[in-house]
């Protein structure tokens, strides 16, 4: 029987590869989008936006996140959120209201109208504090931004309403997620679409990077998409990691970027002197401006994703030098 489903933050990166899996599933998908009248870029792009249904939630209203839920879903995977470290140090009231009174909203309307539906709520790596290993479900929490402040608070309080309220409940913390429909207030997304214009471009100038020697674990979004879906099965309800497991350094991602590009990438310099150049034509394609760096940026940290595997049979499918090519071809094919 097909089910419905509700995605919030549909029309982001990790909503529409969600949106496209439920479908593939057979469901009926949904989702709130802030605006009715702002093309859904990322749906037109999957070839799927006329087969889901957008209701618009311009404001967080709890009576209007009510209304919505109480719209007979089977499951509502609340992905939501303003979902950058950088933005989040610049705004962070509108943080707490976006990402702890919002999914409190959300949280409230299915215990009030609709206790049988299975909720998901998307955390982060961000809370969780680094040790040098590889981090799991029970590791120590912490917060060193607003943004984690606010991820941290809404998965202790989606806890509380699962440990209260008998409801289906699951957070799940997602480490770094990326792909060809990753906006460019991201690292990775930045470093694709400025190379792609270096590469096309022989006159484009050089772009500007912060910490490059900031370590994250890189996965593709797609991949977990089928994670996230495949987390509301289970019998029970639990929290999951989703990670690959692979630390790598923003310079890594940089340069094997570059080299898939055709440059041969070499930094010289340290710190906020570093440079990178490409050896072939002496071509310098970045520099660093500390304007980019965090207050805090805390040591790698690499996800264990052992239950989820154990548990949902979930593993990534698309390597780091995949995920590269895919953001690669994409971005060329938007330039041309
Ligand atoms: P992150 O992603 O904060 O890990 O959160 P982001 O891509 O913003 O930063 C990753 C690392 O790159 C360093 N960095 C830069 N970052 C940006 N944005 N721009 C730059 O120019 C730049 N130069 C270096 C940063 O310091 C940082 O160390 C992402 C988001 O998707 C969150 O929503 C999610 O929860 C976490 O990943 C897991």
């Amino acid at each position: 029987m097909p089910q419905k489903a509700l995605i919030t933050g549909i029309t982001g990166q990790t909503g529409s590869f969600l949106a496209q899996h439920l479908l593939q599933l057979g469901h009926e998908v949904h989702g709130t989008s802030r605006s009715l009248t702002n093309e859904p870029w990322r749906l037109v792009h999957l070839g799927i936006r006329e087969r889901v249904t957008l209701h618009e939630l311009n404001a967080i209203v709890p009576g209007r996140i009510a209304e919505i839920a109480a719209q007979g879903y089977d499951y509502i995977f609340h992905l939501a959120a303003e979902s950058s470290v950088a933005n989040s140090l610049k705004h962070p009231t509108d943080t707490v209201t976006a990402n702890v009174v919002q999914t409190t909203a959300w949280l409230e309307a299915v215990k009030n109208q609709s206790p049988d539906c299975r909720f998901f709520n998307a955390v982060t790596s961000e809370v969780l504090a680094a040790t040098g290993d590889p981090l799991d479900e029970d590791s120590r929490r912490s917060a060193t931004n607003p943004y984690a402040v606010t991820k941290l608070a809404s998965m202790n309080m989606a806890l509380v309403f699962r440990d209260s309220f008998d409801l289906y409940i699951v957070n799940g913390l997602l480490f770094n997620h990326e792909s060809e429909l990753r906006d460019t207030r991201f690292v990775t997304a930045k470093i694709i679409y400025n190379l792609c214009l270096l590469a096309k471009e022989p006159s484009a100038p050089p772009f500007e990077l912060g910490n490059v020697l900031a370590e994250r674990d890189f996965s593709h979004a797609e991949d977990f998409a089928r994670g996230i879906a495949a987390s509301l099965q289970a019998e029970t309800p639990r929290d999951y990691i989703f990670a690959s497991g692979a630390l790598r350094t923003v310079k890594e991602f940089f340069d094997t970027a570059a080299t898939l590009l055709g440059f041969q990438p070499e930094w010289s310099g340290d710190g906020t002197d570093m440079v990178c150049q490409d050896s072939l034509t002496g071509r310098v394609l970045v520099t660093i401006n500390p304007a980019f760096y965090r207050p805090v940026d805390e040591p790698g940290k690499a996800g264990n994703a052992k239950r989820a595997c154990t548990h949902l049979n979930w593993e990534p499918n698309i390597a780091f030098e995949a995920l590269l090519r895919r953001m690669i071809t994409f971005q060329m094919s938007r330039l041309e």
